[in-house]
């Protein structure tokens, strides 16, 4: 049976004003509707707005560890129904059940760090130059924040954006990927049930031109975090470099991971394979280039498409599936089309390339697991970001022309190298340049104590996550306070 879901705005679960749904689909299987969404508009979004808006003085000035206890509330929650969710991350966004229950792990591993950050949200306190006098920097919230994410980590993404947005003492209005819009409530629902009171968390579901853009466009959002497509990340970058909002955005990768003659040939082959065809490809982190040393190339070719041949497609729910299904039938021709591209551009059709329409797969949208070789740097296929489980072989002589190769794109979120020599390795670190660097790893699975983001086209603005640099940098903005107490005047940089 399909869920019903509404809007969350001022506390209350209300239909989008034009009494417009839409349907969410089981990408696994197009027959299941798992939620009829309301489709709204600007005036969903300015209700939204004027919440936050209205809720945002109460909340910020709460006491951030107030605000943290909320989070851990919610994550003891995520925790006790981690299966129930798991099980509709799978049922709407298609990724198999381990990682569907990985992605809430991630949410609850946020909730439970961000929480804490509710007594860590420190500034500095440095010596003044002048006699009786105090000078120190406290981190304040920015206001109300739009945010917007996609529907390939349905809940680990949103919760990267909401706890530590709520946490810094800001307001907020959700606009989740019109894909997963089921998960995104259920997330909203469980904040909801920790006591968040009315305003300080709106949701407001619907597509990009509709209600993401007016959103954006609203003068009183003051600040934007995005995470999804270049094409429509650039176009919010616009909007609010010209309307002076803070932004972020995360957007594509085209991540390689360099296999050097003296790796581990079975580890690199197992990470290769979980890189690029785990979540189906579907993670701007995916390894979606693999540069390989001539000398392994052919040993490693022949693993590693011994080991793609045996993967199971299917619904993620069922056991022993490897590889769930592409989120929608857009997206399925997006990556048909780059299979096209692919062997126009000269490229070998080594394995794969085709939907795959065995037994109940022929209701949803999946495509074979794909190899290219033959694989020129500059092809598109090897410097655009496909979004599924393709992947591109290209052939390195040495450490410097594999770097050559794995920099030379537009994109720079992550890379990995299989190397078993140290100054390989040391020296990799060094010359990667993308925002996450794996050793003797896949280009996938980031810790959520870490900035999370990366260099390039792939984004802007403060990264994401946690630690020093991480999500608080866009969520709170520094406020310098020069305290005198000699009660007389002092002049700064004049007095003796
Ligand atoms: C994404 O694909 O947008 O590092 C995020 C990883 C995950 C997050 C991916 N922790 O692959």
């Amino acid at each position: 049976m399909p869920e019903t879901i509404k809007n969350y705005i001022a506390g209350k679960w209300i239909d989008a004003d034009q009494g417009k749904t839409f349907k969410s689909l089981n990408p696994a299987d197009h027959r299941e509707v798992v939620g009829i969404v309301p489709d709204s508009t600007a005036e969903d979004v300015n209700k939204a707005v004027a919440a936050a808006r209205k809720a945002f003085p109460a909340w910020r000035d709460t006491p951030a560890p107030k605000r943290g206890e909320i989070l851990f509330r919610a994550a003891e929650i995520l925790v006790k129904r981690k299966a129930e969710l798991g099980e509709l991350v799978c049922r709407e966004m298609g990724k198999v059940l381990a990682e569907s229950l990985g992605d809430v792990q991630e949410a609850i591993d946020m909730a439970y760090y961000m929480g804490g950050e509710g007594r860590r949200l420190n500034g500095e306190t440095v010596p003044s130059e002048l006699p009786n006098k105090d000078a120190r920097s406290l981190r304040v919230p920015i206001g109300v924040f739009a945010l917007i994410t996609p529907w390939n980590f349905p809940t680990a993404i949103p919760s990267w954006k909401i706890a530590p947005a709520l946490v810094a003492g800001n307001t907020i209005v959700f606009k989740p990927a019109e894909e997963t819009p089921v998960c995104a409530t259920r997330l909203v629902e469980i904040l909801v049930e920790t006591g968040l009171p009315p305003g300080v968390l709106n949701l407001v579901h619907g597509f990009g031109a509709q209600a993401g853009e007016p959103l954006v466009r609203h003068q009183e959002i003051d600040g934007v975090s995005f995470t999804g497509s270049n094409e429509v990340g650039e176009k919010l970058a616009a909007l609010c470099g010209s309307s002076h909002k803070d932004f972020m955005m995360e957007t594509g990768g085209k991540n390689p991971i360099i296999i050097m003659d003296d790796a581990n040939l079975e580890l690199a082959v197992e990470g290769a394979l979980w890189g690029a065809f785990g979540t189906t490809g579907q993670r701007c982190t995916a390894a979606s280039r693999l540069i390989v040393q001539n000398g392994i190339y052919d040993r490693f070719l022949q693993a590693f498409t011994q080991r793609a041949t045996q993967l199971k497609l299917g619904n993620g729910l069922n056991k022993g599936i490897d590889v769930g299904p592409i989120i929608s039938k857009a997206q399925h021709e997006k990556v048909l089309s780059y299979l096209k591209i692919g062997q126009e551009e000269g490229a070998t059709l080594h394995l794969g390339g085709h939907s795959y329409v065995e037994g109940d797969c022929v209701h949803g949208t999946f495509i074979e697991p794909t190899i290219f070789t033959d694989v020129n740097p500059k092809m598109r296929i090897a410097q655009e970001e496909i979004f599924g489980p393709v992947v591109s072989i290209i052939r390195a002589r040495d450490l410097k022309e594999a770097i050559d190769i794995a920099n030379g794109i537009p994109f720079g979120l992550s890379s990995a190298i299989y190397s078993n020599d140290v100054n390989t390795t040391a020296t990799a670190e060094r010359d990667l340049d993308t925002g996450l660097v794996y050793i003797n790893a896949s280009t996938i699975g980031a810790e959520i104590q870490l900035p999370f983001g990366g260099t390039k086209k792939t984004g802007l603005g403060p990264r994401e996550a946690g630690g020093r640099g991480g999500a608080l940098d866009l969520y709170t903005k520094w406020k310098i306070i020069y305290r005198d107490y000699s009660g007389r005047l002092q002049k700064a940089q004049i007095d003796e």
